[in-house]
């Protein structure tokens, strides 16, 4: 464990819990103490003794164009010295909304807030609102966020420290959130059946990715899509990582579909924070000023934020973006199965377009239970291994790995060198 590191994480303890303010970067699942970062370049990260990874997390998602992008950041300093915040109305706002609808054929209104979770209780908020019912279903192993409906058998940092349902949640608050098994339809149409009139909406990760990545079984959104249609319930897509990273138009473009509410994040802000729902008009008109539902946000629409988010979005809309990140990601999983099978381990790999993850003695990826008898332990030694070798992975398995523009076929070659050490051994 570098030094620089090592002081600063007992500082940081000192503050706040755990020296992080995300759980998950406190190394927990995986044993050790993080690094710590002072700057990333690329496809790489530095850490506060200087050392230099290959990075797979990407800040969990959003920086698809790799750390510090020039264009980026020099429409950041421009915008800065216009000011950074004005808290009215600005053209950026329905600039960045012209390019995210454009995208999105189902998102016919939107509002921008600052993160991930605020688009989901919110998307929630107005799905109830237009309902006029009380509970949701969500799915076993999905993350959306820690607003407090939907801490329940959550992914991600639940998933990883086994609080899927955390403290501090009222459970009248969690009694309405019915939990499904993801991939099975026939769970979810037993809830809609048991409460009858009752669902304001499913909400779904169209491409789990907080319990590693689990993809979608053929016909299973669409089932969600009828069902939803036949109990008068709204679906709502979290494309919070989905989003803008497995198309532009996420997994709504790749599967030919339309969700009646979408949320939207990590991409769509560059590095900045920034959140987004939308759908429907008639749904979103229900959102204050226009409607009874209230939600609002003091830096919701920031210049800054808008700035970063438009840069990054024009550049993920000139062409061959995808097919270039479709091409880096399928050579690391090549990559990564070839050094699984000469190292003779018992591993699953699943991969939707730059998102991928490795399970440890896992026969199958296709659902919660699945995937919850990974071997834990297995993953933390691999994770440590990398890390001694340069390739910063998510610290979890439970989290998906993240690949850039910004990697180049080198960067893979040496994260394939590194996994066939990590795993023969
Ligand atoms: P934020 O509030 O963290 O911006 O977004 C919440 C969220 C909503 N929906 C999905 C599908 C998400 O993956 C997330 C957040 N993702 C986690 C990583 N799996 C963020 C990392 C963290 O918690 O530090």
């Amino acid at each position: 464990m570098p030094r620089r590191s090592e002081k600063l994480f007992a500082e940081a303890q000192r503050y706040l819990p755990g020296g992080v303010d995300s759980p998950v970067r406190a190394f927990r699942a995986v044993g050790g103490s993080p690094r710590f970062i002072a700057r990333g370049k690329g496809p790489y990260l530095f850490d506060a003794d200087g050392k230099k990874y290959i990075d797979y997390v990407g800040s969990w998602g959003p920086l698809i164009l790799g750390h510090a992008h020039p264009k980026v950041v020099a429409a950041l300093q421009k915008a800065a010295k216009l000011g950074t915040s004005y808290g009215a109305p600005t053209e950026l706002e329905t600039t960045l909304a012209k390019l995210v609808v454009k995208a999105f054929p189902s998102i016919e209104m939107m509002r921008f807030v600052s993160s991930g979770t605020e688009a989901c209780m919110s998307a929630i908020r107005a799905a109830r609102a237009f309902t006029s019912r009380d509970k949701i279903i969500k799915f076993d192993g999905c993350y959306h966020g820690h607003s407090d409906g939907l801490l329940v058998k959550a992914g991600s940092g639940g998933a990883t420290f086994g609080v899927p349902d955390s403290a501090g949640v009222p459970a009248a608050y969690a009694g309405l959130t019915l939990v499904a098994k993801y991939n099975d339809t026939d769970s979810v149409e037993g809830l809609l059946k048991a409460n009858k009139g009752e669902v304001a909406a499913i909400i779904v990760e169209p491409i789990a990715a907080n319990m590693g990545v689990v993809p979608p079984k053929p016909g299973f959104l669409k089932v969600l899509r009828s069902l939803a249609d036949a109990h008068g319930a709204l679906l709502i897509f979290d494309e919070v990582i989905s989003g803008f990273r497995v198309a532009l138009g996420g997994a709504q473009e790749l599967y030919g579909m339309k969700a009646d509410l979408t949320c939207l994040g990590k991409i769509i802000g560059g590095g900045m924070p920034v959140g987004a729902y939308g759908g429907r008009r008639e749904i979103m008109e229900r959102i204050a000023p226009l409607g009874p539902a209230y939600q609002a946000g003091t830096l919701s629409g920031n210049p800054l934020a808008m700035t970063a988010g438009i840069e990054t979005l024009k550049l993920l809309s000139k062409p061959n973006v995808y097919k270039r990140l479709e091409k880096t990601s399928a050579k690391l999983e090549v990559g990564l199965r070839t050094a699984a099978r000469d190292a003779h381990r018992d591993v699953a790999i699943t991969r939707i377009g730059s998102l991928l993850t490795l399970f440890f003695a896992a026969s199958s990826a296709d659902s919660w239970d699945a995937v919850a008898k990974a071997d834990r332990k297995q993953f933390g030694d691999f994770f440590h291994k990398m890390l001694k070798s340069g390739v910063y992975l998510p610290p979890s398995q439970f989290e998906a790995w993240f690949v850039s523009l910004a990697h180049n076929d080198a960067d893979i070659d040496k994260t394939v060198k590194a996994s066939a050490k990590a795993l023969a051994t």
